[in-house]
C-alpha cells in the first residue's frame, strides 16, 4: 500500500513565513496547499508557496558538487570538491593572507536555519574583514537607524497591523512582496481587515503599485525624496506642540529639542516642490497621523535603497514618536522574538549602544556597518591592487551579479579572481564564476525555523518544521557544508569531522548566554547545558535552536521556568505556537547607554544638512529616474527557473508614463534603450499611467542570458538585468546601502 502523509512546514521563500500543508506519497511530494491551522497564516499562501515542489524536482537544480575544469563545470564528488577548495583557498591565504578572501552572503540565508547558525562560524574561520552581503542592497539602513535610536539593530519597530487604524506606507508594496521587516502572512488580508474596521491606508510610491491601488490615498512622490516628506510631517507635528508625544513618551526620549530645531528648514511648503506632494496634503497627513486613534508609519525598499536610506528610516520612527504612536497598541511596536535576539539580550533598558564606522573599507574608505562593507564596493576591492586586495570569494546563497549595482563591472572583476567557491543549488549568473559549487539540499529536505524573520513579526509566534523529505545518500545538509568549509579554511583539513565544528559552534552560543546576566541560564555550567541539550541526539542547527528557544524570553531555562518552551514542545505543535499580540516594551527594549530613545543621534542630525541640499536642487521632470518593482510570482533573481512562475506575458518591461513616451517619441516602439552613467539595456516598452511622470520602472532579478549558466527555463525568458544600470558610486553614506531606486537614466529608440 502506498504510504501517504501530510507534513506541515513554514515556507522559507519570503518573509511572510506561511504555513504549508504538504502531501507526500511514497517519498514523492504530490501537493502543497496552505495550512489552515497554522497559527499565524491560517491557510494563506501566495503562488510561490506551492512551487517548493517544482524547486525540489527542478532538473537544473544541482545535486552534486561542480568543479570547473578547462572553463566548464563538471560533476564531482564531495571529496574532490573539498580537496579543490583546500588547495585553492590555501594558495590564496599563503600568498596574500586571509584578508584577501572576500565573502558575500545572500538573501536566502536569512530564511535558512543552517545559514543563520553557521554563516557566523564560517566568517570567523575565514578571518577577513572583507565581508559583504545582500544587507547592503536591502535593509541595512533600517538596522543602523534602529541601532542608533534604540541601541540594537534588531530593535526594528513594526506596524501593529492587526490593531492599527491608520497605516502610512512608504516605498513598500506588500501586495506583491508580502511584506518585509514586518513579518505578517497575508499582509494584504490584514490591510483589508483594517479598512473594514474603518481604518485608512495611505501609500507613498512613485508608482501606482497594487498596494497603492488598494489604498484610500496614493501620494505619487518623486523618487528619493521620502526623507523630505517625513521631515516635513515631523516638522508639522512639532509646530503643533507635540503634546501627545510628550505625554506618552516624554520619560523615554532624549534629544527632542535639538531635533525640533534641526527640522526647522523642512516645512511642508519648503518640501512640496521637491517631493511633488503639495503643502496642504502634507499638513493634513501629519494631523491625520496624530489624530487617528492609533497609527503606524512603515517604510521599506523604496525608502532604504536611496541616498538617504538611514535618515529616511530614522524619520519614519521620528514620525512614529511625534504622532504618539511608538510602542503603542495599534502603533509601531517592538516584537519579543521567541528565540531571542539582540533586543532581548543584555541588561533590560540599558546597553552599550550601537556604533558604525569601527573600520573602513580599503579602497573608498566606506565605514563599516554591522560588521560589513557595502556590496557596491566589492568590485573595487577585487580590482584594486595592494595589501588586502580580494583574490578569492566565497559566496553563500547569493547572486550579486544580478542583485548588486553595476553588475557588468562586478562580473568582470569576478572573472579575474584567483579562486571562488559558491554554495548554491543552481549554476547561475554568479556561481558560473566559481571554481567549485557546493549544492545545499532542497528547501524540503531541511528543518526550518525563521530565526531572523520572526524578529520582525507582528505577533510573537514560533514555528518549527522538520524536513519533509530525507537527504539523499550523498547529500550534505547546508550546515554540514558550511562547517566543512569552516574547517578547511581554518586549516583543520578536509578530513575534519563536521561534529568538531558543530561542538565549537554550540559552545560559543551557550558561553555567551551564561555570561549574560539577563539570561535565564546566567551563571550556569556550559558543559552541563550542552550535555542536557545533546541528550535528544540533536546536532547542528537544531541543537542550537533548542538552546535559543530554551534560553529565550519564553524558554524553560533548563528547569528554571517549568512550563517554558523547548524544541520538543514546539515540535509537538506542528502548526506553531502563538504567544500573542505585541505588547509595549519601553523602556525595557532599549539598549542605549542613556536608557532612552535617542531621537537626535549626531550622525543623523548632521545628515539633515545634506538633506537640505535636496531642497535647493532644481526639479527637472525631463530627467527620467529609474525605480524598480517586484511581482508576486518573482523572488529576487532565483525563481525564474520555475515554469509556472514565469509563464504568461513578459514581466520584465520598462514602464513609462504616456506623457514621457510621447515627449520622447517612443510610443509605438516595442523595445527601447535605457542608459545610465554605468550601462545600457534594451528592454520591452510598456506605456502605462501607473508610473508618475518623470519615472520609469524596471524590475530587478532578470537577465538570465549569460553563457556558462544552466537554468534553462530562466534562459528561455531571460529579461534584462536592471543592475546593469544602477550605479555603484551612489550610496547611502551612513549605512553603505546601494541606491537602487531613483537612478538618472535616458530612454531612447534603438536605432
Ligand atoms: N514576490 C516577491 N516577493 C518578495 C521579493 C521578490 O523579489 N518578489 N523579495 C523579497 C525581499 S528580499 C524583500 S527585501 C522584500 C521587499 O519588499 P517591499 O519593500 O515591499 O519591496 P517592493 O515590492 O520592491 O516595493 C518597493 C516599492 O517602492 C517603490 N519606490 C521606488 N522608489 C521609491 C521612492 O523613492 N520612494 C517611495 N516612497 N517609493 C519608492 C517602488 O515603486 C515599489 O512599489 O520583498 C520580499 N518579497
Ligand atoms: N535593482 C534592484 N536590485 C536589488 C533589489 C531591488 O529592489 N532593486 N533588491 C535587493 C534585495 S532586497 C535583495 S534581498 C537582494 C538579493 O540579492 P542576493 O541574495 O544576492 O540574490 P538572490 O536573487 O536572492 O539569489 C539567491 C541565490 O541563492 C541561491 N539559493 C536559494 N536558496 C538557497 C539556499 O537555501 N541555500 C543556498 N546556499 N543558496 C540558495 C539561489 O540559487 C541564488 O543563486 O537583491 C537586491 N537587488
Ligand atoms: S507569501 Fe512568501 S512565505 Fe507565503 S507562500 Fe508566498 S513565498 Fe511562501
Ligand atoms: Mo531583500
Amino acid at each position: 500500500m502506498a504510504s501517504e502523509k501530510i507534513a506541515f512546514r513554514t515556507c522559507p521563500l519570503c518573509e511572510a513565513g506561511c504555513g504549508l500543508a504538504i502531501t507526500v506519497k511514497d517519498d514523492q511530494v504530490t501537493h502543497i496547499r496552505g495550512d489552515m491551522q497554522d497559527v499565524f497564516s491560517k491557510g494563506f499562501i501566495c503562488p510561490k508557496g506551492s512551487t517548493l515542489k517544482q524547486l525540489h524536482y527542478d532538473p537544473d537544480r544541482l545535486l552534486t558538487p561542480m568543479i570547473k575544469r578547462d572553463g566548464v563545470h563538471v560533476q564531482a564528488t564531495w571529496h574532490e570538491a573539498w580537496r579543490a577548495i583546500e588547495a585553492g583557498l590555501n594558495r590564496v591565504i599563503e600568498n596574500f593572507g586571509r584578508e584577501s578572501i572576500g565573502t558575500y552572503l545572500g538573501n536566502p540565508g536569512a530564511h535558512n536555519l543552517s545559514s543563520m547558525t553557521f554563516n557566523r562560524v564560517l566568517l570567523q574561520a575565514i578571518g577577513s574583514r572583507q565581508r559583504f552581503s545582500a544587507s547592503t542592497v536591502d535593509q541595512i539602513p533600517k538596522q543602523v537607524s534602529s541601532g542608533l535610536m534604540f541601541g540594537s539593530p534588531s530593535s526594528v519597530p513594526v506596524p501593529d497591523l492587526d490593531r492599527t487604524q491608520y497605516l502610512l506606507i512608504l516605498g513598500a508594496n506588500p501586495y506583491e512582496s508580502n511584506g518585509s521587516l514586518c513579518t505578517a502572512p497575508d499582509f494584504p488580508g490584514r490591510i483589508e481587515a483594517m479598512q473594514a474596521r474603518g481604518g485608512k491606508l495611505v501609500v507613498v510610491d512613485p508608482r501606482k503599485s497594487r498596494t497603492a491601488e488598494q489604498a484610500d490615498e496614493w501620494l505619487a512622490i518623486r523618487p528619493g525624496t521620502d526623507a523630505l516628506l517625513l521631515a516635513a510631517i515631523a516638522n508639522t507635528l512639532a509646530s503643533d506642540g507635540l503634546q501627545l508625544a510628550k505625554q506618552r513618551l516624554g520619560n523615554h526620549i532624549n534629544g527632542l529639542d535639538q531635533l525640533v530645531v534641526a527640522l526647522a528648514p523642512f516645512s511642508a511648503s519648503a518640501v512640496a516642490a521637491s517631493t511633488g506632494i503639495d503643502e496642504q496634503t502634507i499638513l493634513r497627513i501629519a494631523r491625520e497621523l496624530r489624530d487617528a486613534s492609533c497609527a503606524a508609519v512603515y517604510g521599506r525598499i523604496g525608502t532604504c535603497t536611496t541616498a538617504f536610506g538611514t535618515t529616511t528610516s530614522w524619520l519614519v520612527d521620528v514620525v512614529n514618536v511625534f504622532s504618539g504612536n511608538l510602542d503603542r497598541v495599534g502603533g509601531a511596536m517592538f516584537p519579543l522574538p521567541v528565540a531571542g535576539s539582540g533586543n532581548t539580550h543584555g541588561e533590560p533598558g540599558k546597553g552599550k549602544g550601537f556604533r558604525i564606522g569601527r573600520g573602513h573599507s580599503r579602497v573608498s574608505k566606506h565605514p563599516e556597518a554591522l560588521g560589513e562593507y557595502p556590496a557596491a564596493a566589492m568590485a573595487e576591492e577585487i580590482e584594486t591592487p595592494g595589501a588586502g586586495q580580494i583574490r578569492a570569494m566565497v559566496v553563500v546563497g547569493g547572486n550579486p551579479i544580478l542583485s548588486t549595482p553595476n553588475s557588468q563591472r562586478l562580473a568582470k572583476s569576478f572573472a579575474e579572481l584567483d579562486f571562488m567557491v559558491s554554495v548554491d543549488m543552481y549554476l547561475n549568473e554568479t556561481s558560473k564564476f566559481a571554481d567549485v559549487i557546493l549544492p545545499p539540499p532542497s528547501q524540503l529536505q531541511r528543518s526550518h525555523y525563521d530565526l531572523a524573520l520572526l524578529t520582525f513579526a507582528v505577533r510573537n509566534v514560533a514555528n518549527y518544521s522538520e524536513p519533509v523529505l530525507p537527504l539523499g545518500t550523498d547529500d550534505l545538509d547546508e550546515w554540514q557544508i558550511l562547517a566543512k568549509l569552516s574547517a578547511i579554511v581554518s586549516g583543520l583539513g578536509t578530513e575534519t569531522e563536521v561534529s568538531v565544528v558543530d561542538d565549537l559552534a554550540i559552545a560559543g552560543v551557550v558561553q555567551s548566554a551564561v555570561q549574560d546576566s539577563s539570561s535565564n541560564v546566567y551563571g550556569r555550567d556550559v558543559q552541563q547545558l550542552i550535555d542536557e541539550l545533546s541528550k535528544s541526539g540533536r546536532r547542528g542547527p537544531d541543537r542550537i535552536l533548542d538552546f535559543l528557544l530554551r534560553s529565550g524570553p519564553f524558554g524553560d531555562g533548563f528547569g528554571a521556568v517549568p512550563d517554558g518552551l523547548t524544541l520538543d514542545k514546539l515540535i509537538a505543535a506542528p502548526h506553531g505556537i502563538d504567544f500573542g499580540a505585541l505588547e509595549p516594551r519601553l523602556p525595557e527594549v532599549l539598549r542605549t547607554p542613556s536608557g532612552k530613545v535617542e531621537l537626535a543621534p549626531p550622525q543623523l542630525i548632521e545628515d539633515l544638512s545634506r538633506l537640505s541640499l535636496l531642497l535647493l536642487a532644481q526639479v527637472d521632470d525631463s530627467q527620467l529616474t529609474l525605480v524598480g518593482r517586484r511581482h508576486l510570482r518573482s523572488n529576487n533573481s532565483w525563481m525564474h527557473n520555475i515554469e509556472v512562475l514565469v509563464k504568461g506575458k513578459d514581466r520584465c518591461t520598462l514602464q513609462i508614463h504616456p506623457d514621457d513616451a510621447s515627449r520622447l517619441g517612443v510610443v509605438g516602439e516595442s523595445k527601447v534603450r535605457v542608459t545610465s552613467r554605468v550601462g545600457s539595456v534594451d528592454a520591452p516598452l510598456e506605456v502605462t499611467d501607473s508610473v508618475r511622470v518623470g519615472v520609469v520602472s524596471l524590475p530587478h532579478g532578470w537577465g538570465h542570458s549569460m553563457a556558462g549558466t544552466n537554468t534553462r527555463v530562466a534562459a528561455s525568458r531571460a529579461g534584462v538585468n536592471s543592475n546593469i544600470l544602477t550605479d555603484e558610486r551612489e550610496l547611502d553614506p551612513l549605512s553603505g546601502n546601494s541606491v537602487l531606486n531613483g537612478i538618472p537614466v535616458s530612454v531612447t529608440r534603438i536605432s
